[in-house]
């Protein structure tokens, strides 16, 4: 068996998530672990909140909070939604925690060991009303290269391009909006990337693994040629810049860039699992799973992240740690995704646009968003979510077909074969045809799944679920079973097989529905693995004479006066 360790880009702290965010970086990486512990490999599945940066800094401050209470307290309401998602994180750390500043301290020291790091005066833009020096992201202004009014300071949302704010024409405080700024001298550290620029681009090279767009991204980066970046800030919230062990002369009142510390976190957020589960064993249980001397070599790494998070995932990151001269494990694969919209625009908590984590899951049960975000997956372009488009596919999909199936099966077999799986009868040709279906569809839901093409994935699965209702169309036991009692007990049987199958498919996309069924049908845990297309004992796995109870309705459908509720809740179209 092999050894994946996954990760998804880690939620900024400040605010709750919507159903956009979940569906670019979370869901998809809990779905692929689903998968592959369920293939039978080795899992990790590693999360954690960003918690530094100017943003937590501004949203504490308008809470009224310090920065510390107040991530602490949305930490939580973060997790509980990624509970109430079932996100099944092995575990959620905090870039804020003890290992994340060690760690990032440490890659510092040793890049500086290495001369990539080289301390400098630069000019930076203070903001005389404001009275402070603005970090990149909250400084707006007109791009350099495409002319785009409102350019962040740190990119471009129109072109792309990565930017310097001093770059940024007619600079104006996102603060204050105060146009009131100047550039002032102020000392940095800089990771001299353009020393690593041969190194990195072999490495993306040989990254056949990925998929296009996230290497069209990082060589795109590395043809406009690596620049040295600035990776300290005027900031008190963060990780202290260190010097061998002891504050930075001149950095008092300086921390790390967020993007040099976040990505640093996917391992410190590892090694806070390895110290909470691992006793005196945490190191060596840490490092067999980051670095490649320590049986790291057998891992496969799979990154999950938004479209704009690449470039730091291809090249920011990749630099710092290979920089290091030590022996780090690597991403392999890499899956990147394009936007969710709110009909077509952004989503917006001050605008009241869209659906947030937390209220979703005040609205219905978890797998109803899972299975609509997956199916839809913003995969080869944007996908807008709509109230009516979710309606249609949940009771189509989940209603109608899965549902159905699940329901119309178990409670005939409730009331004509005394709920349990009935024996006798043989097996003929709509059962051949049912179970041949079955295996060429499976071994496309599996190589969709291992490719993580989840809208082609959800589709197949959907696939299957039809071609059960087909066949009990046309084994139609409640017919047979006046007339030929032998065929309606073939029937019944295929049918409640083909139910706990469909269940045991269903697992990675909505876990809560398929354990209902697969409970409701006596199916032990070690009989919930993924099943080989090979196999056909898969059809008989239900001991005859075994017990079933029905499950309640397994999904509602939506109604009309809900849509036009939500819709006059969260906006809809207009
Ligand atoms: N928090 C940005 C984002 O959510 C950032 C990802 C960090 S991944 C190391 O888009
Ligand atoms: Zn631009």
């Amino acid at each position: 068996m092999a050894r994946y360790l996954i990760t998804s880009a880690l939620p900024y702290i400040n605010g709750i998530k919507h159903l956009g965010n979940l569906a670019g970086s979370m869901l998809p990486a809990d779905i692929h672990a689903r998968f592959r512990r369920l293939q039978g490999h080795e899992v990790l599945y590693i999360c954690a909140t960003d918690e530094h940066g100017t943003p937590a800094e501004l949203a504490a401050a308008e809470a009224g909070q310090d920065v510390a209470t107040y991530c602490a307290q949305q930490y939580q309401i973060q997790k509980d939604a990624c509970d109430g998602f079932r996100l099944s994180f092995d575990h959620f750390g905090r870039s804020s925690n003890p290992p994340n500043h060690k760690l990032t301290q440490h890659f510092c020291e040793a890049l500086e060991k290495n001369g990539l790091i080289e301390e400098r005066v630069s000019k930076q833009i203070y903001s005389i009303d404001d009275k402070r020096f603005l970090p990149d992201r909250y400084v707006e202004g007109t791009c350099p290269n495409c002319g785009f009014e409102r350019a962040r300071g740190d990119q471009c949302d129109n072109c792309g391009t990565l930017l310097d704010p001093i770059e940024l024409k007619n600079p104006r405080s996102k603060i204050s909006g105060s146009t009131n700024v100047e550039a002032r001298d102020t000392a940095h550290l800089f990771l001299k990337q353009p020393l690593m620029q041969e190194r990195i681009r072999a490495w993306v090279d040989q990254a056949t693994e990925w998929p296009p767009l996230a290497r069209s991204i990082a060589y795109k980066w590395l043809d406009e040629g690596l620049i040295d970046r600035s990776i300290t800030r005027d900031l008190s919230w963060g990780i202290k810049v260190t010097q061998n062990g002891q504050i930075r002369p001149g950095f008092e009142n300086k921390v790390f860039y967020v993007w040099f510390d976040a990505p640093v976190e996917y391992i410190g957020s590892t090694v806070e699992w390895a110290e909470a589960t691992g006793g005196a064993n945490s190191q060596e249980k840490w490092e067999r799973w980051w670095r490649t001397d320590k049986g790291a070599d057998d891992v496969t790494y799979v990154q999950f992240m938004g479209k704009d998070n690449v470039a730091f995932h291809t090249v920011s990151f990749p630099v710092t740690i290979m920089g290091s001269g030590e022996p780090w494990k690597l991403v392999d694969r890499l899956k990147a995704f394009n936007w969710v919209t709110w009909y077509g625009g952004k989503f917006s908590t001050s605008e009241k646009r869209g659906i947030f984590m937390d209220q979703a899951l005040d609205l219905l049960p978890s797998d109803y968003w899972r299975w609509y975000l997956m199916a839809n997956a913003p995969e080869s372009s944007d996908a807008a979510f709509t109230l009516e488009q979710f309606q249609q596919t949940i009771n189509a999909d989940l209603a109608n077909v899965f549902g159905n199936f699940v329901n119309r099966i178990t409670r005939f077999a409730a009331s004509k074969f005394d709920s349990k799986v009935p024996d006798g009868g043989a097996w003929g040709a709509n059962e051949d045809k049912l179970a041949q279906e079955f295996a060429e569809r499976l071994t496309a839901l599996t190589q969709f799944h291992e490719q993580m093409e989840f809208r082609k994935a959800a589709a197949e699965l959907r696939a299957i679920w039809v071609a059960g209702n087909e066949y009990l169309q046309v084994a139609a036991p409640w017919t047979a079973f006046k007339t030929d009692p032998e065929a309606a007990a073939v029937g019944v049987r295929t049918g409640l097989n083909a139910c706990a199958l469909f269940a045991i498919l269903a697992q990675p996309f909505i876990p809560d529905a398929a354990k209902t069924v697969l409970d409701a049908m006596g199916v032990p845990e070690k009989n919930r693995m993924w099943p080989n297309p090979a196999d056909r004992g898969v059809w008989d796995a239900l001991p005859r004479g075994l017990q079933i109870n029905p499950p309640d309705v397994l999904f509602k459908k939506i109604e009309d006066e809900q849509v036009a509720e939500w819709t006059a809740q969260f906006g809809g179209g207009a």
